[in-house]
């Protein structure tokens, strides 16, 4: 741990103007070009600020009094090398990087060749590809976490480079969709044929041993929780990350005394392990420039990650919509206005003799004159054709839907000599086969989260003094032994930090498989598999992807499991667009959607029922490691011809044995569902058994009211309307929570009996 303290006054001291004077490392060209950057930064915002004025452009977001410590970061880092994870302010910084003006109106105007977003996002909202800045969003601190699991992708990468390669994969598979353009498969370096195509062939892997990854923040934005777990998480693994605290004082309107307790985030931050600290004038590209080289170094070196508060000002209003005067009295904006960075620099190169007053207005002149080119051209670009919007909220390249997901399991094995059949297998069982299986057909999986380890203290697992836990439910279980402490890891008890660094990591081409032990406290990361995970891919344009799986387990008839312990709610994530979402009901179904789920490209919830994980029914020999179901393919469970039955997870066995019982009694018989992919779901077959019995029901675990059911319900009332002799009926838990009472467990969840009286009911209407 090191603290180096800048004493604002000493900031770019005059120092003679010699010519070849170096101040905080930075030449006098060097200087002038970071003058040439901070002005062209303003001038961009207060461009834009007209535009906005004008109803050119939507939105406006400055970077004004962040300038030196964007440049300076800008110039001590490398584009393409190390990897950015900026925030709304740092336009000196993406410039720095080589971002061009252009490129930032373009955004402006929402043009269909931003090449942030293609006009899905606000401008500020940085993304290029080509120089490793990585698509921000709005959420204020939902970048740091995806920063510490790209630090994490890239040491994994570097420990492993063979896990880079892209294996050789058939030229021709129908796995892809249409248009797919995979990676020249001579890439494939290690000859061996894979079996079918996977996220691989999009996902092209560049990695640095000694890269940093470079996350910044808000002064307010340290208040964040996630700021909290990334700084742990950094703090754990060491990591080459260089956190920037832009502290200009202000979160909108709140002052930084009442958001962060004393005042100062380094002082609440000095207390973390293997940390470098700096605190400067961020308004001094010198002192700034000197820091993160200082920084810089030290997390290439691999001692750990580093913090730079930077004091900076925030001379113009949060945003367009704000008016700071409202909250801040004259004198305070003109104790800021003193420490503007733009004018400030300008000073220092006149009192340096660096550049003369010609040489300053010569700068300008041409800045002006690029900038009115820029903008010209972008207020003649045209906005993407509505009809694109669609675009990319998936893979454009693997279609998880696709026939070639369908394979066969293995023939089941002979019986042993003694002439006994293998037992069969539980979907615990199949589930932990197929990632053992996975991870060795496919080094970039990792798998991480609350106890999935088997034990965290290897030694244990060397000297055989412990079994080994993998994972409370031990879906896990030897997987650490099997295949490494690197790839198979505990974190800590954060599950934002969970999806978000996985997150991070599957942007750098990795393929983690996280789990969230219970889905009642998948909460936390709900930021991150809204406005992250699911979103990446749409609001880059394709620039950027993250196809994460996460394992959840969900649901109750627990006996004992109680309110929090029980939850439901997968329509919450149905409705999230981006975000595949498979909830199988017995062992084969999870083994065949997991490995669909592993290989596809998109973000995947996986959702595993905890009461289905050891049930007798569902259970199956092992179908060998290339069973594939693809997703949007419903299993009809029982044919019939009464009625319809629509349903998933626990209520597949449940309805079954009413099925079973109606037939019995009356004769009727009712057509099993099991829909296993709830996103994509199977129309076609919902359609085509709905026109055969004219009768639906749809059944779930999760509440009644606003359910997955609803959608069902409606899609059948609205498309199937005049093949219906009945209404569409729904059987759901009670709009309550799950009681830890067995008596009162059973009265909220959908029992047999239930479904059996619905079913009668609606057979006999
Ligand atoms: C999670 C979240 N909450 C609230 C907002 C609305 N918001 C946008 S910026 C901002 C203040 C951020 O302040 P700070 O982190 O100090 O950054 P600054 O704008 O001052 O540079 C707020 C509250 C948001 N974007 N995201
Ligand atoms: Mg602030």
């Amino acid at each position: 741990m090191a603290t180096t303290k800048t004493d604002p006054k000493l900031a770019l001291a005059a120092n003679g103007g010699k010519k070849n004077k170096v101040y905080e490392g930075l030449t006098r060209e060097q200087l002038i070009q970071a003058y040439r950057i901070m002005y062209t930064s303003r001038r961009i915002d207060d461009r834009e600020i007209l535009l906005k004025r004008q109803q050119k452009i939507f939105f406006q977001m400055s970077g004004a009094g962040h300038e030196a410590i964007g440049v300076a970061a800008g110039l001590a880092l490398k584009p393409g090398y190390d990897w950015f994870y900026p925030y709304y302010r740092d336009r000196a910084l993406c410039l720095a990087l080589g971002a061009k003006p252009y490129d930032m109106f373009l955004q402006g105007v929402g043009a269909a060749d931003d090449p942030s977003s293609g006009g899905r996002q606000m401008p500020s909202h940085w993304s290029y590809p080509r120089l490793n800045v990585v698509t921000q969003s709005s959420p204020t601190g939902s970048q740091i976490l995806q920063a510490i699991g790209c630090a994490e992708a890239g040491r994994y990468f570097a420990r492993r480079p063979q896990a880079a390669e892209v294996p050789v994969f058939p030229p021709e598979s129908p796995l892809l969709a249409k248009d797919a353009r995979p990676f020249d498969s001579a890439q494939g370096k290690n000859g061996a044929p894979a079996s079918s195509i996977d996220y691989r062939q999009f996902h092209h892997v560049t990695f640095q041993g000694d890269e940093v990854t470079y996350v910044s923040l808000g002064d307010g934005t340290s208040s964040e929780g996630e700021f909290w777990e990334a700084m742990n998480a950094a703090a754990l693994g060491k990591l080459p990350v260089i956190f920037c605290v832009e502290d200009n004082g202000y979160a909108i309107s709140v002052p930084v005394e009442v958001q962060t307790a004393g005042g100062s985030i380094s002082r609440l931050v000095s207390g973390f392990p293997n940390f470098h600290f700096e605190e400067v004038d961020g308004t001094d590209p010198g002192v700034s420039y000197a820091a993160f080289v200082r920084a810089a170094r030290y997390c290439r070196e691999g001692h750990g990650p580093a913090f730079i508060h930077a004091h900076v000002i925030r001379p113009y209003s949060h945003s367009l919509s704000d008016d700071e005067r409202l909250y801040r009295p004259d004198s305070e904006r003109e104790r800021d206005a003193a420490r503007d960075p733009v004018t400030r620099t300008q000073m220092f190169l006149l009192r340096e003799g660096i550049l003369d007053d010609k040489g300053i207005n010569q700068l300008e002149k041409e800045v002006e004159a690029e900038l009115q080119t820029a903008v010209d051209l972008a207020l003649e670009a045209l906005p993407a054709p509505p009809e694109s919007v669609l675009k990319f909220v998936y893979s454009p390249d693997i279609d998880p839907t696709s026939s070639a997901f369908d394979t066969q399991p293995a023939a089941a094995p002979e019986p042993a000599v003694d002439g006994k059949k293998p037992a069969a297998k539980t979907m615990a069982d199949l589930i932990n086969s197929t990632l053992r299986d996975e991870m060795k057909r496919d080094e970039r999986i990792v798998i991480f989260g609350e106890d999935v380890a088997d034990v965290s203290r290897e030694e244990y697992l060397k000297r055989k003094l412990v079994k080994g836990k993998g994972g409370v439910f031990k879906l896990t279980f030897g997987l650490q032994n099997e295949y490494g402490s690197d790839r198979v890891f505990n974190s800590p008890l954060a599950e934002a930090a969970i999806v978000g660094r996985a997150t991070g990591m599957a942007t750098r081409g990795l393929k983690p498989v996280v789990e969230i032990q219970f889905f009642d406290y998948i909460w936390p990361a709900m930021m991150q598999i809204r406005d992250e995970l699911s979103v990446i891919r749409w609001r880059s344009n394709n620039g950027f992807s993250c196809p994460v799986v996460i394992r959840v387990a969900i649901g109750g008839y627990l006996t004992g499991g109680a309110i929090y312990h029980s939850q439901c709610g997968e329509s919450v994530f149905t409705h999230i667009p981006g975000l595949r979402v498979v909830f199988p009901s017995n062992a084969l179904d999870a083994a065949g959607l997991l490995r669909t789920a592993i290989r596809c490209d998109d973000p995947v919830l996986f959702l595993e029922h905890k009461r289905l994980y050891r049930e007798a029914f569902g259970r199956a020999a092992y179908p060998g490691p290339e069973y594939m179901i693809p997703f949007g393919k419903a299993k009809v469970v029982q044919p019939g011809t009464d009625l319809t039955v629509i349903t998933y997870g626990a209520v597949v066995p449940r309805a079954l044995q009413a099925a079973q019982k109606l037939e019995r009694e009356q004769g009727l018989k009712v057509e099993l569902i099991d829909l296993r992919s709830l996103n994509p779901f199977d129309w076609e077959t919902i359609a085509a058994s709905v026109g055969k019995t004219n009768r639906a029901l749809v059944a779930y675990e999760d509440t009644l009211s606003w359910g997955y059911g609803a959608e069902i319900a409606a899609r059948i009332a609205d498309q199937l309307f005049d093949r219906l002799d009945a209404p569409v009926r729904r059987v759901a838990a009670k709009d309550c929570f799950v009681p830890y009472q067995p008596i009162l467990e059973d009265a909220i969840l959908p029992q047999p009996s239930d479904l059996f009286l619905a079913m009668k009911e609606l057979a006999e209407y």
